[in-house]
């Protein structure tokens, strides 16, 4: 039985859509953001080793990172659907994407954020962090000039992995000047799969019907 070990208003909304879009069944065990600081329970200590969400349990294998869950869940439960095959260019774009979500454009979405906790506001760094996000923002608005997502202008797995980053960048910085992002984000609220996943995994406060 697959376990999705989901934290409210997390990347675990992420995985709760992958398995609604391959139609799969699975169980979730809830978590709850502490409501003053904002950090998992410990609870989650007990699944993933640095206490975060999400974590992926299928029988015996327990498998955390939001890139390499889908993955997993892709190639092994999803009989070829949502990522283009092993061995085509397609799918060299497709690990790219995947990996540059968490590994690349997530960094300064972090920085914004926790140094806009800093007594100054991180002053010292703000320039350098809004020129990365416009660098981010910009590759990735650029990528769907021509197309409705990332890979080959086919929905894959990817553009659940990037659906994140493409989330949280607005409550964080404008992306008024990057309307194939906001575009981007009307698509996937609109998915069925989307908004049953929305429906499944509660408060989820970056897109879709729950978001305030
Ligand atoms: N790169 C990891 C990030 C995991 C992560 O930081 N998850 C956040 C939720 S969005 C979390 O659990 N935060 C709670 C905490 O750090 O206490 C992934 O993609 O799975």
């Amino acid at each position: 039985m697959i376990t999705v070990h989901h934290l409210n208003n997390s990347r675990s909304q992420r995985v709760l859509w992958l398995l609604e879009e391959l139609g799969l069944e699975y169980s979730i065990e809830k978590y709850q953001r502490d409501a003053e600081s904002n950090l998992a329970p410990a609870a989650l200590l007990k699944l993933h080793p640095l206490g975060k969400s999400p974590v992926l349990s299928d029988g015996e294998q327990t498998i955390i990172e939001s890139a390499a869950i889908i993955d997993y869940l892709v190639r092994r439960h999803g009989n070829g659907l949502l990522a283009p095959a092993v061995g085509t260019d397609a799918h060299e774009q497709y690990l790219q994407w995947m990996h540059y979500s968490e590994g690349s454009a997530m960094l300064p979405l972090m920085l914004k954020m926790y140094t806009g906790r800093l007594p100054d506001g991180g002053e010292a760094l703000q320039a350098r962090i809004t020129s990365e996000l416009d660098n981010h923002f910009s590759y990735l608005n650029a990528a769907l000039d021509d197309a409705d997502w990332f890979v080959n202008n086919t929905f894959s797995a990817a553009d659940i992995q990037l659906s994140f980053v493409i989330q949280l960048g607005p409550l964080l910085h404008s992306l008024d000047a990057y309307a194939n992002l906001a575009g981007f984000l009307e698509r996937i609220h609109a998915r069925p799969a989307y908004q049953k996943a929305l429906a499944k995994g509660g408060t989820y406060a970056f897109g879709g019907e729950n978001a305030p």
